[in-house]
């Protein structure tokens, strides 16, 4: 029988040779100003909770009918349920809930490869390991679920048809990024876009363009990542500026000067930028400002900004991680609504869409990766996850004016394995991009009523998640870290908030009830607004989101911190608060 045939001699020799991690930041490519060939849609399904298709090798099986098969498969790739792409699998039958564990994706792609001309495929996120099979053969895997991944097809590409297969795997496990416990639900499967992209063999590989933060806001500087090239001609029509950048080593760079007018959230103005190097061309729609800090203070563009905010999760009743264009649109305006200049995108990379709708609609953005809570600090292999989706993430959107900020981590113990994970993370996120700020949600000391965190050394802006009034009892003491502690730089209060059940189930009033929330936010809003080095706030959340962990008779799978319940349209009290308090902040600045 195939099993016994094929059967390794210790468990783990069936999947180490997939573990490579050889898709990650170093073969992603700017994709955007391409032409793509799609691949969503239905593609074959199946869940495979026990990896029998890395056993069996499913991957390895030649199309044939099921009378034509001589040995038992436990699953045929080729016939049989179809799901579609991008969608997260849970939600799609009742049945699927609550697993986790392998899912296999297969479909067949028709095309006649032309020589000298390279296909890249690109996944626009797949959660969370996923194994890419080309024609029988292993291409690469990717770890991260968060991050886009390119993957080089053209030697595995035969003319006619060819078949793509992958095995996503979104088990939690200790030692990824996040780990087994975390709280939002765990949803698996390629959630986002799949594109197929047809490119000459001298392409161009990236683009990096910002302003020069010399105070003259004048000068542009793009960098170029090139294969087989060596110039490039980059070109602003709007601005009537252009340049011929030398590419030595794959590399090159070049600064342009115009007067070109900055990009706020008032005024979200935005450029085209278009790179030409041989056959290729790429583009990109660019806001040009600053950012930077100076004392307890944010200047965008030179001027103090107070961060009127909210945080969100990628989360959807219906369609869970899956986002679409629609649903993005809805949250700026209930953010707009509420009077925001800024969200945090928690707690994971969100779809690359979000940054560019920011970028056009005018939100300032804090976009993060999952080195949440308690994952193996000490583990060299879940940093190493840690810094490529990192890299990916800042890869995927350093040319989003809106992203001001990178976070490097959310909530965790100060144990020196930590200190030099994400001492190492914020050294990367600066090595990739030094244009923007450098934060992580820190630590309080709840007991001495002051910031207390040996990260705040390496950042440039604190984040602080405080509970009072929820998880926490005593609003004295929140004011009382405002008294005790001296950051010596901007904080923001990355979280705040309490629970509320606007069902018919939800209580009238204590715990879980509507008008607690709203009294929650209040006094909240009456201590901070008089901490000088408070500069902004990203309260929790705006919409109450799913996850397995909360279970009681309020919650019910869900976390009901939103503003808004899980529907995304009935508001709850609390956002009204919220709403005067920031028409006061906004109306205080002009
Ligand atoms: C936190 C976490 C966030 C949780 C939130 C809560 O501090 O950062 O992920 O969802 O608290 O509701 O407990």
């Amino acid at each position: 029988l195939a099993g016994n045939a094929l059967r390794a001699l210790h468990e783990e020799d069936y999947f180490r040779p997939f573990e490579t991690c050889d898709l990650n930041a170093e073969t992603l490519i700017h994709t955007r100003g391409r032409q793509a060939l799609p691949l969503d849609g239905a593609w074959n399904f199946c869940v495979d909770l026990l990896d029998t298709g890395l056993r069996q090798r499913w991957y390895a099986m030649e199309p044939a009918s099921p009378e034509e098969r001589d040995l038992p498969w436990d699953y045929d790739p080729y016939v049989g349920e179809t799901v579609p792409v991008p969608s997260c699998w849970q939600m799609l039958r009742e049945k699927w809930y609550f697993f986790e564990g392998s899912v296999w994706y297969t479909r067949p792609l028709d095309l006649t490869p032309v020589p000298g001309r390279r296909y890249i495929l690109r996944i626009g996120a797949a959660q969370y390991d996923c194994k890419l099979f080309v024609n029988g053969s292993f291409v690469g895997n990717h770890a991260g679920g968060s991050t886009p991944f390119c993957a080089d097809l053209t030697g595995h590409l035969r003319p006619g048809r060819n078949w793509l297969m992958l095995c996503v795997n979104n088990t939690r496990t200790l030692d990824r990024v996040p780990m087994r416990n975390s709280d939002w639900f765990n949803y698996g499967g390629i959630y986002r876009e799949v594109a197929l992209y047809d490119l000459p063999e001298a392409f161009l590989r990236s683009m990096f363009v910002h302003l020069v933060a010399d105070g003259n806001n004048r000068r542009i500087r793009i960098v170029v990542e090139a294969e087989g090239l060596s110039c490039a001609t980059v070109e602003i029509p709007e601005l009537g500026v252009s340049g011929e950048i030398a590419v030595d080593g794959g590399r090159g760079e070049i600064i342009l000067e115009a007067a070109l007018e900055l990009w706020s959230p008032e005024n979200p103005r935005l450029y085209d930028v278009i790179l030409r190097g041989g056959d290729d061309e790429i583009r990109d729609r660019v806001g040009f400002r600053t950012v930077v800090v100076r004392g307890h203070e944010i200047l965008l563009n030179g001027r103090p900004v107070w961060l009127r905010g909210i945080a969100v999760h990628e989360d959807d009743m219906l369609t869970g991680k899956c986002t679409s264009e629609e649903d993005l649109r809805r949250r700026f305006l209930h953010a707009r609504e509420l009077g925001c200049n800024f969200l945090r995108l928690a707690h994971y990379p969100h779809h690359e869409r979000a940054a560019e709708l920011a970028d056009e609609l005018g939100f300032l953005l804090w976009e993060e990766i999952p080195v949440y809570w308690a994952i193996d600090f000490a583990n060299p292999r879940t940093f190493e996850d840690a810094r490529n989706q990192l890299t990916e993430l800042i890869r995927r959107d350093r040319n989003r004016a809106s992203v001001i900020f990178w976070s490097v981590g959310n909530e965790n113990a100060d144990t020196d394995a930590r200190l030099a994970f994400m001492t190492a993370l914020a050294s990367t996120a600066r090595d990739e991009d030094g244009t923007r700020l450098i934060t992580a949600a820190c630590l309080v000391n709840h007991a001495a009523c002051r910031i207390e965190d040996r990260l705040v050394d390496c950042l440039d802006v604190i984040g602080i998640n405080e509970y009072y009034g929820w998880y926490e009892n005593d609003f004295a003491d929140l004011a009382a870290i405002g008294r005790n502690s001296e950051p010596g730089k901007p904080v923001l209060i990355s979280e705040t908030g309490a629970d509320a059940d606007i069902s018919d189930c939800g209580p009238e009033r204590g715990l879980f009830s509507e008008s607690y929330q709203a009294e929650v936010y209040r006094r909240q809003l009456e201590i901070l607004r008089a901490i000088p080095w408070v500069q902004g706030m990203s309260p929790w959340i705006l919409y109450d989101f799913r996850v397995e962990r909360r279970q009681n008779v309020f919650q019910r799978g869900y976390n009901r911190k939103g503003l808004i319940a899980a529907d995304k349209a009935t508001k709850k009290e609390a956002f009204r608060v919220l709403s005067e308090f920031y028409e006061e902040v906004a109306r205080m600045e002009e």
